[in-house]
C-alpha cells in the first residue's frame, strides 16, 4: 500500500455543494442512489477529471447530467470520471449488503438493525463520493424500508417529511450544516428513546433522544443526564451552544470503538451508553459521562470546525479529549481526574511513544489512517493544547479558543490555523512551541537543586529521544510548575511557572536558609518525565504534605518505582532493601490515616504503579522479575499495614451505596484494601471478597471482590465466577466484564483460562467488545501475556491472523503490544519477534495490520 504524506496535500479540484442520498434499506441488500451537484473549486489546480473514491462497491449506474455515461474509468477501487464544464450533477446507484459486513466500516448490520461509521473512509464503502474531510455539501437523504423490521429512520440533521407505502414506510431528513462525508450517519431499527430536551443559553429548546433497544430503556437516564450536563459545561466553558433542534444518540453493540460524533447523530458503543448501578461500575458510570460529553463537544471541536486532511486528526481529537477531561475535571474530583489521565497516557501514550510506532501528534505519513487513532493523537495531543493553556492562563486561553471559533467556522482547518488562533488571541509567542506537533518522543527532564547561601539554584536539562525517522531533537518549550518546600513549617511560598525552553537552563530563588525540598511538575503541567536523584526522606515529605495532590501522588509512585527499578535490577543490599520498604510503608501508613483526604484521592495515593510503567523507566526489562518484585511489595505493604487497612475497610464499609463522591471513595478503597490483602494475606482476602461479593448491591463492589478472588485459587473463585455468569448470563456488557476480568487475573493459570474462554459458546470474533473483552484484557495483563514460555505471545499472534480477515481495525490493534519486543529482555524478545515475523508472512493481510506490523519490527 502506498504511503500517503502530509506535505502532498493539495485541495479538491471540485466542491460538492450539494449531496442527495436515497437508501433502499435491506439487511442484506441496500440499494444507494446518490446525486451530487458538483462545481469546480476556484481555489484549486484546474482538473478535467473528478475522482469519487470507492472502497469494495460497483457502480450499476453512472449518469453526468442525467445521462447515462461510459466517460468514466476504474482506478483501483474509484472511479475517475472526466468533466468537461464548470457545473455538473453526478448520479451513481450502488448495491451493497450491510450484513456481511463484519469490518463494521460503512453501513452495517448489528442486532438486526441498520447502522453506519463512516469516519476515516467508510462512506466510500456506501457510495462513491470525495471521500476526504476537506470535502464540505449539505446533505438531504431520503430512507425507506419495511416498517415492521425498521420501525425508526434517522439521519442526520431534521427530519423533513415521512410517509408510508404499504408494508413499507420513509422518512427525508435534510441536515443544513455543511459536513465531510466522515460525519455522514443513518440508522434504522426497531429502537425506543428516553426523550428529553434541553433549553440553550439562547433560549431554543432542543430535543434529546437517547435510543436503545427496547430492554436497555432503564438504563439510559445516566447518559441522558450526561448530555444535559455536557450541553450545558459547553455554554459555560467555552460559549459553544448546539446549533440543531435535535439531538440523538443511538447505542448499537458491535462497534469498533468507542463512539461517533456525526452530526446530530451520535453513534454509541453500548457500553458508553448504558449504566445503572446493578450493572455497570463507578468506573463505567464516569466513563458513559466522559464519552457523551466527548462526542457532544466534537459538535464545535470536529464538526463545525473540520480537519483539512487527516494529518489534522490531533485538531479535532486532541482539543475534544481536552474539553472532555476539563468537563469531567468539573463534574467530579479535578485532581482525581487529572491523576487518571496522566496515568492513561503513562500507561498507554508513553509507550507508544518510546517505541516502533511512535509518531508525532501531526503525523507526517501513514498507509492506513485507521492506525492513527491513537494515544499520541488523542491523550497528547490534550496534553500539548493543556500546556497551551497553562502557559496562557484560563482566562486568557478562552480569548484563544473563541477567536480559533469564530475564525475557522465552517471550515476545514488545520493544526496550525489552531496554534495561530491561539496565538493570536492570548497574545504568546507560539514559534518554538509548534515542534509538539512536529516531534514525536516524551522529552526528559533532569533537574538538579543546590543551595548557596540563601539561594536556591535549579538547573534544569532536556532531551528529547530519537524516535523512528527522527534521529536529531530541539530543544521544546516545557512549561513546568514548581514550588519549593520549607522543611521546618511544611509550606511553600507559592507556585510559579518556569518554562524550559533550552536544552539546560538556571534558575535562582533567594530567601532560603536552609536547602528547600522541591516539588516540580505540579498538576503534570508537562507531559515529560522528570529524572531527579531526590532522596528518599524528601519524597516521603512530599507525599504527606505536598499541596498539589498530582505531585503527592507523583512522591509517592516515585518512592514505590524507585525502589523496584533498584530491586529489579538487582542493586539493593538487604539493607537498602529494607530501608526502601520501611520508608513506603511509612508513607503509605500516613496516606491510610490521614484525616484531612477523601477517599477517592486516599485511593489514588494507594494505587502501586503499574508493571508497564515500571518496565518503561527501564530500557530492557525482565516483565517476570517486575512481577515478582511488584507482588512482595504488595504483599509486604499488606502485611506491615494491615490494622490501617482493615480499619479502612470497617470504616468505609458502613458507608451505605450512592453515587456520591463520598460513597464512590469508599467502594474504591474497599477494593484496593482486598487486592493488598490478597498479596499478603491470600485466605483472609479469600473471605472478605467472599464476603463482600455476597452482600454487594452495586456492581462495584461485585466486580471488586470479584476481580480479587478470580486472582487466587480456591472454591470461592469457582462459586463466584459462575455465580457472577448465571446473574447476567444474556447481558452483554457485564459477560464482557466476566470475560476480562479472568482474562487480566493474576491466577498462574491464566494462559489456559484464556484458552478455554475462547472456546466458551458466548466468546465471538465477530463483536469487537467480546474480542476486547477477552484479549485486550490479556494483552494488558504482563503477567499472561508475557508468560516465560511464549504461550501469551502465540495467542495474541493466532488472534491476529484469525480476526485480520473479519475486522481488520480491530486486529491492528493488537500488533502493538507484541512490538513492544525491542524492551523486553533477549529471550521473550526472540519470541515476540517470531510472532510478528509470522504474521507478517500471512497471505492477504490487511493495510491496516501489514501496516503495524511491518513498523512494529521496521
Ligand atoms: N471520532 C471518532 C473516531 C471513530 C473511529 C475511527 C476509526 C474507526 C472507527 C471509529 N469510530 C469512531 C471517535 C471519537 O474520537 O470521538
Ligand atoms: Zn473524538
Amino acid at each position: 500500500p502506498p504511503e500517503i504524506r502530509r506535505e502532498d496535500y493539495r485541495p479538491f479540484p471540485w466542491l460538492v455543494p450539494d449531496t442527495r442520498l436515497d437508501f433502499e434499506l435491506g439487511l442484506d441488500s441496500t440499494r444507494v442512489r446518490s446525486r451530487l451537484t458538483v462545481v469546480r473549486n476556484a481555489k484549486a489546480d484546474k482538473s478535467p477529471t473528478i475522482r469519487l473514491n470507492g472502497d469494495g462497491i460497483t457502480a450499476t449506474r453512472v449518469k453526468v447530467d442525467g445521462e447515462p455515461t461510459s466517460a468514466f474509468t476504474m482506478d483501483g477501487d474509484d472511479i475517475v470520471l472526466t468533466l468537461p464544464g464548470d457545473a455538473h450533477e453526478i448520479a451513481i446507484e450502488t448495491e451493497i449488503d450491510p450484513a456481511s459486513n463484519s469490518q463494521l466500516m460503512g453501513l452495517y448490520a448489528s442486532n438486526g438493525m441498520l447502522c453506519t461509521q463512516c469516519e476515516s473512509e467508510g462512506f466510500r464503502r456506501i457510495t462513491f463520493f470525495p471521500d476526504r474531510p476537506d470535502v464540505l455539501s449539505t446533505y438531504t437523504v431520503r430512507m425507506s424500508g419495511p416498517k415492521a423490521q425498521f420501525p425508526i429512520l434517522l439521519c442526520n440533521g431534521n427530519r423533513v417529511a415521512t410517509g408510508e407505502e404499504g408494508a413499507d414506510h420513509w422518512a427525508e431528513w435534510h441536515d443544513p450544516w455543511p459536513k465531510p462525508s466522515y460525519l455522514f450517519a443513518l440508522v434504522a431499527g426497531d429502537l425506543v428513546a428516553n426523550t428529553d430536551s434541553f433549553t440553550t443559553m439562547n433560549g431554543r429548546k432542543v430535543e434529546l433522544n437517547v435510543w436503545v433497544r427496547e430492554g436497555d430503556l432503564e438504563r439510559t437516564q445516566h447518559a441522558m443526564d450526561s448530555l444535559k450536563r455536557s450541553m450545558k459545561w459547553d455554554e459555560e466553558a467555552f460559549g459553544r451552544e448546539y446549533d440543531l433542534d435535535l439531538f440523538n444518540i443511538v447505542a448499537v453493540s458491535d462497534f469498533n470503538m468507542g463512539a461517533m460524533e456525526n452530526k446530530g447523530l451520535n453513534v454509541f458503543n453500548t457500553k458508553y451508553v448504558l449504566a445503572d448501578p446493578d450493572t455497570a461500575t463507578d468506573g463505567d458510570f464516569d466513563a458513559v459521562e466522559g464519552v457523551i460529553g466527548h462526542e457532544y463537544f466534537h459538535n464545535w471541536s470536529g464538526n463545525r470546525i473540520t480537519c483539512r486532511d487527516w494529518f489534522q486528526l490531533s485538531l479535532k481529537e486532541g482539543f475534544t479529549v481536552l474539553r472532555d477531561q476539563l468537563f469531567s475535571q468539573d463534574m467530579g474530583s479535578a485532581p482525581v481526574k487529572r491523576i487518571e489521565d496522566v496515568r492513561i497516557l503513562r500507561s498507554a501514550q508513553f509507550p507508544e511513544d518510546s517505541g516502533p510506532l511512535a509518531h508525532p501528534i501531526r503525523p507526517d505519513s501513514y498507509r492506513e489512517i485507521s492506525n492513527f487513532y491513537t494515544a499520541t493523537v488523542y491523550n497528547k495531543g490534550a496534553e500539548v493544547i493543556r500546556m497551551m493553556r497553562t502557559m496562557a492562563g484560563e482566562e486568557r486561553f478562552r480569548q484563544g479558543t473563541d477567536l480559533y471559533f469564530d475564525r475557522h467556522d465552517g471550515e476545514a482547518a488545520t493544526c496550525e490555523d489552531f496554534v495561530k488562533s491561539i496565538e493570536d488571541g492570548v497574545g504568546l509567542d507560539l514559534t518554538q512551541f509548534r515542534l509538539w506537533y512536529s516531534q514525536a518522543g516524551t522529552p526528559k527532564v533532569t533537574v538538579d537543586l543546590s543551595h548557596e547561601g540563601d539561594e536556591a539554584v535549579l538547573k534544569l536539562g532536556q532531551t528529547v529521544p530519537e524516535t523512528p525517522g527522527q534521529p536529531l531533537k530541539q530543544p521544546m518549550p516545557i512549561p513546568l510548575k514548581v514550588a519549593l518546600f520549607d522543611r521546618a513549617s511544611g509550606k511553600h511560598s507559592g507556585e510559579q511557572l518556569v518554562v524550559l525552553d533550552k536544552a539546560s537552563a538556571e534558575y535562582r530563588f533567594q530567601g532560603f536558609a536552609e536547602k528547600p525540598v522541591l516539588s516540580i511538575n505540579r498538576g503534570f503541567s508537562a507531559p515529560v518525565t522528570v529524572e531527579r536523584s531526590i532522596p528518599r526522606e524528601e519524597l516521603v515529605f512530599l507525599a504527606a504534605r505536598d499541596d498539589d495532590p498530582f505531585a503527592r501522588y507523583e512522591a509517592m509512585q516515585d518512592l514505590m518505582v524507585g525502589h523496584l527499578v533498584a530491586a529489579v535490577g538487582g542493586t539493593l543490599s538487604d539493607d537498602e532493601r529494607r530501608g526502601g520498604r520501611e520508608d513506603i510503608a511509612e508513607a503509605m501508613r500516613a496516606i491510610l490515616t490521614d484525616a484531612k483526604l477523601d477517599d477517592l484521592m486516599r485511593g489514588e495515593l494507594m494505587i502501586m504503579p503499574s508493571q508497564t510503567y515500571i518496565a518503561e523507566q527501564m530500557d530492557v526489562s525482565d516483565p517476570g522479575r517486575i512481577h515478582t518484585e511488584r507482588e512482595a511489595l504488595k504483599a509486604e505493604l499488606g502485611s506491615r499495614l494491615s490494622a490501617e487497612m482493615h480499619a479502612l475497610y470497617d470504616r468505609a464499609e458502613k458507608i451505605p451505596f450512592s453515587l456520591e463522591a463520598e460513597a464512590k471513595g469508599a467502594r474504591k478503597v474497599k477494593t484496593l484494601v482486598l487486592t493488598y490483602a490478597a498479596a499478603s494475606d491470600p485466605a483472609k482476602a479469600a473471605e472478605l471478597a467472599a464476603s463482600q461479593y455476597e452482600r454487594a448491591d452495586n456492581m462495584t463492589d461485585r466486580q471488586g471482590a470479584l476481580m480479587v478472588l478470580t486472582g487466587l485459587e480456591g472454591v470461592e473463585r469457582t462459586n463466584k465466577l459462575l455465580d457472577f455468569y448465571n446473574r447476567y448470563r444474556g447481558n452483554a456488557l457485564v459477560v464482557d466484564k466476566w470475560f476480562a476480568l479472568q482474562a487480566s487475573s493474576l491466577h498462574p493459570g491464566v494462559v489456559e483460562h484464556v484458552k478455554a474462554l475462547a472456546e466458551h459458546p458466548d466468546f465471538t470474533l465477530r463483536n469487537p467488545n467480546r474480542v476486547r473483552s477477552l484479549y485486550m484484557a490479556f494483552a494488558a495483563n504482563p503477567h499472561g501475556f508475557h508468560a516465560p514460555d511464549g504461550e501469551g505471545y502465540r495467542m495474541i499472534g493466532d488472534l491476529i491472523l484469525a480476526l485480520d480477515p473479519i475486522n481488520a481495525q480491530t486486529a491492528a490493534r493488537f500488533v502493538p503490544p507484541l512490538g513492544r519486543w525491542r524492551r523486553i529482555e533477549p529471550g521473550r524478545a526472540a519470541m515476540m519477534r517470531e510472532q510478528l515475523e509470522r504474521i507478517a508472512e500471512a497471505p492477504k493481510l490487511s493495510r491496516d495490520t501489514f501496516e503495524q506490523v511491518t513498523r512494529s519490527l521496521g
